[in-house]
């Protein structure tokens, strides 16, 4: 089976999340990892959010932010190589939801959507999400072909709970990857 999609390219929108160790560190090389990818471009880069855990609270504040991606890559071989940067990064699961180094989730994918034991899309939780949706708003564009802009502005317009998020650095590292693509 080819790990390549039939069609050429999608883009795909990550989340990154680190709350351990040196968190700028962490999400830096976790986009570096990605760039060097022969198969993935990263395009686009979100400012970089300081925010107030969710879920399990009693940890470190994260530093969140997005990144927009071009690959030939499937889905879930996608996500392989996003587990394989986290571990790289040493990434420890121990708690559900607790703290970590560097944790990449896989927001969206030219609106595909998807169910399987391993992979859901659109990530099913990302419009509840101020930390997601934050860094999100930074990077989509207003063309954006499959509706994301939309769905992104319309559940920031719905949220409560946005007090525990503060721009930490605009400078998402534009310019680091060749193409800044804002
Ligand atoms: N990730 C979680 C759980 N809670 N809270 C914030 N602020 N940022 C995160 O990235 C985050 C979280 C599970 O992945
Ligand atoms: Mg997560
Ligand atoms: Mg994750």
């Amino acid at each position: 089976m080819s790990n390549h999609s039939p069609s050429e390219q999608s883009e795909a929108y990550i989340a990154l999340g680190a709350n351990l160790g040196d968190r700028e560190k962490s999400l830096k090389e976790a986009l570096t990892l990605l760039n060097a990818h022969a198969d993935i471009q990263v395009m686009r880069c979100s400012g970089v959010y300081e925010t107030e855990p969710v879920g399990y609270l009693d940890q470190p504040n994260f530093l969140n932010m997005a990144a927009a991606v071009r690959t030939s890559l499937m889905p879930e071989i996608l996500l392989d190589v996003m587990l394989e940067i986290e571990n790289q990064l040493g990434r420890v699961r121990e708690i559900q939801n607790g703290p970590r180094t560097a944790d990449l989730d896989l927001l969206w994918m030219d609106g595909q959507t998807m169910n399987t034991p391993h992979l859901t899309l659109p990530h099913p939780r990302m419009l509840e999400r101020a930390f997601v949706l934050f860094p999100l708003r930074d990077i989509v564009p207003q063309d954006e072909p499959s509706g994301l802009l939309e769905k992104v502005t319309d559940a920031l317009g719905k949220l409560d709970g946005r007090e525990g998020i503060k721009l930490w650095t605009t400078s998402g590292w534009e310019g680091g990857f060749g193409h800044s693509a804002s």
